[in-house]
């Protein structure tokens, strides 16, 4: 109310020196009053904004875009809201940060890669001084800006490191953080556990005592916690970034239970049973086909029943953080903060195909611990830890029942594939299955126009975005200038898709294209059309209008949309930093994109 009431005195005062006498200086400070009321008014409506953002998912793994795994929460949200069809990622976790964060393609914003720093403009590890997040932008406009989870961002990550902690979440606008980070770790007990500026070890941490302690609940309920001790005269950014459900495959054993034998059928039934429900919530057409086979090289029959359990403990991770969401909308609810808070869902990139710790066989669990229990101060400085902090050793190998925190397993690319049904490619591929991810949005307060025959709710936008439109949705729904002295944002504000009626409403007056670049791996989208290759393989030209899971390469039949496309990736990448791979990763290193088996590539 700081802002009412000083516009309040500053109107009376005007009207008190105003020459004007009785009745008529009475009516000044009448329409005054009124000016600084709807002035008010409208300030107060703006939305919070909560983006929350999962981790390794493909487009086919929540209950409303296709899934068998439960998820009631974001189906209601998908219900009361929209579900855009077509919404863009970069492929990888780093990126997809850097750019959803700060509006800007990855390259520009410093993290064209990873959290290493590879001497060059586009590829630092750290988000540059030429970009502002979210919450720096919102800043200005009276916006409280609070993130929980993966950060992810920055290459400052050991806990033993006294460096300049210069692009945390607090240096970076945000006024409190509880997360990690670094990009990947245990559930159990997570590498760069951090609350605001300082390490913490989960099991002596008097703001969050836990005997069970695991991550995506913790998450979950920081979230809750920033909500509700919100100061409600002011507007909210949250910014929910969930590990869930990347690699190691760890869930609460009650959590997986009820998951027990539902993926017995198998991989392809799995993926075809998908299919059919994605075609009839209408979230992929029939012009996408699952018409092509799985990895050859998979279902390797003697570690059925284990694979059956990696998939089982995915169900149960994105199971988790759904309740997770629930307890979230729950506290908005509790809070009143429910009708005029946008909520959007979305993936970091798609299902992951790497091997991580599906190597030769593993060890069955000893009965008893063999190494020395670690101290409840002990803060875990390894992506994967070495032992428990009881002191189970911690176990990886085909075979390894996953689940628990002794152990360290993805679920492989034959579920990946699945997850990314019915698209081409993983996690590090800029085909669609690497970059496509569901986007709900949900915004009572927004999204009810009130006119007869409104069918606002519940639909589908099949509009192409991108995580750059986040930056200018906040920009536009915030009422926020956004600073003059940084790289311009790339997006658009999608705000007309969220309030309009009208099934589709261009975000722009023509197709405007869009671009990916990850690990040499290329793409441009314009219109229906979308150019893609391979790290040194030739182009391919595909019309995702007709042909989504890009089955039908027309790249030799048109010849001279190839060219135009081209001409519009180059002129993208010389001013965008986009830099060729071999010039960022010199070939006798290894290359982070290439899948190799028990090799962690985070
Ligand atoms: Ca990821």
């Amino acid at each position: 109310m700081k802002p009412l009431l000083i516009l309040l005195s500053s109107f009376a005062v005007a009207s008190l020196r105003s020459p004007l006498r009785g009745s008529k200086r009475f009516a000044l400070l009448a329409v005054s009053l009124c000016s600084a009321l709807v002035s008010s008014f409208a300030a107060e409506q703006r939305p919070n904004i909560i983006y929350i953002l999962a981790d390794d998912m493909g487009f086919s793994d929540i209950g409303c875009y296709g899934s068998e795994i439960d998820t009631p929460n974001l189906d209601a949200l998908a219900k009361g809201g929209l579900r855009f069809t077509q919404f863009y990622n970069t492929a990888r976790c780093c990126p997809t940060r850097a750019s959803l964060l700060t509006g800007l393609y990855p390259h520009q914003a410093g993290i064209g890669h990873m959290m290493e720093d590879r001497k060059l403009e586009g590829y630092t590890g750290n988000l540059n001084k030429k970009c502002v997040t979210i919450a720096e932008a919102l800043k200005p406009a009276g916006y409280k800006s609070y993130a929980v989870g993966k950060w992810h961002v920055t290459n400052v990550t050991h806990p033993k490191t006294d460096a300049d902690k210069f692009n945390w979440p607090l240096q970076r606008g945000f006024d409190r953080f509880y997360g990690t980070i670094h990009g990947a770790g245990s559930f159990f007990d997570p590498n760069t556990l951090t609350r605001d500026n300082t390490y913490i070890s989960p099991f002596n941490d008097a703001e969050y005592p836990a005997t069970d302690y695991y991550y995506t609940d913790a998450i979950s309920d920081h979230a809750t916690r920033f909500i509700r001790e919100h100061d409600k005269a002011k507007p909210f950014f949250l910014y929910v970034a969930y590990t869930a459900a990347h690699w190691p495959m760890h869930a609460k054993e009650k959590d997986i239970a009820k998951y027990k034998g539902r993926y017995t059928a198998g991989y392809e039934a799995i993926r075809q049973a998908r299919y059919g429900k994605m075609l009839k919530e209408g979230v992929i057409t029939a012009a996408s086909t699952t018409n092509w086979p799985l990895p050859a090289d998979l279902g390797e029959k003697e570690f059925w029943e284990w694979d059956q359990r990696n998939m089982e403990v995915f169900a149960a991770m994105v199971d988790n953080m759904d309740q997770g969401i629930g307890r979230i909308v729950q506290t908005l609810k509790d809070a009143g903060q429910y009708e005029n808070t946008l909520i959007c869902f979305l993936q970091d990139n798609g299902g992951c195909a790497e091997g991580m710790g599906r190597g030769p066989n593993g060890s069955p669990r000893a009965e008893t611990p063999s190494l020395p229990p670690l101290g409840k101060d002990y803060l875990q400085p390894d992506m994967i830890p070495k032992q428990t902090r009881d002191g189970f050793p911690v176990r990886q190998g085909k075979g390894v029942m996953p689940g628990a925190g002794d152990t360290y397993i993805g679920y492989g690319e034959a579920w990946a594939t699945v997850s990314n049904t019915p698209f081409r490619k993983h996690k590090h591929w800029v085909h669609e299955g690497g970059i496509s991810t569901p986007l709900i949005a949900h915004w009572p307060a927004g999204m009810k126009t009130g006119r007869p025959g409104d069918n606002a709710t519940g639909r589908l936008v099949h509009e192409p975005c991108h995580l750059i439109d986040l930056m200018a949705t906040a920009v536009d729904l915030a009422g926020a200038v956004y600073p003059a002295n940084v790289k311009p944002m790339e997006g658009k504000s999608f705000k007309p898709l969220l309030v309009s009626p009208s099934p589709s409403l261009p975000v722009s007056e023509s197709p405007r294209p869009l671009f990916w670049e990850h690990e040499g791996n290329r793409a441009v989208r314009v219109g229906d059309w979308k150019l893609v290759s391979e790290h040194n393989k030739p182009w391919e030209l595909y019309n995702i209008a007709q042909d989504r899971s890009e089955q039908h390469d027309l790249s030799q039949q048109d010849p001279e949309r190839v060219k135009q496309m081209t001409a519009l990736y180059d002129a993208y990448a010389a001013r965008a930093n986009v830099e060729p791979w071999e010039k960022v990763i010199p070939k006798q290193q290894p290359k982070a994109g290439k899948k190799k088996k028990n090799v962690p590539t985070k």
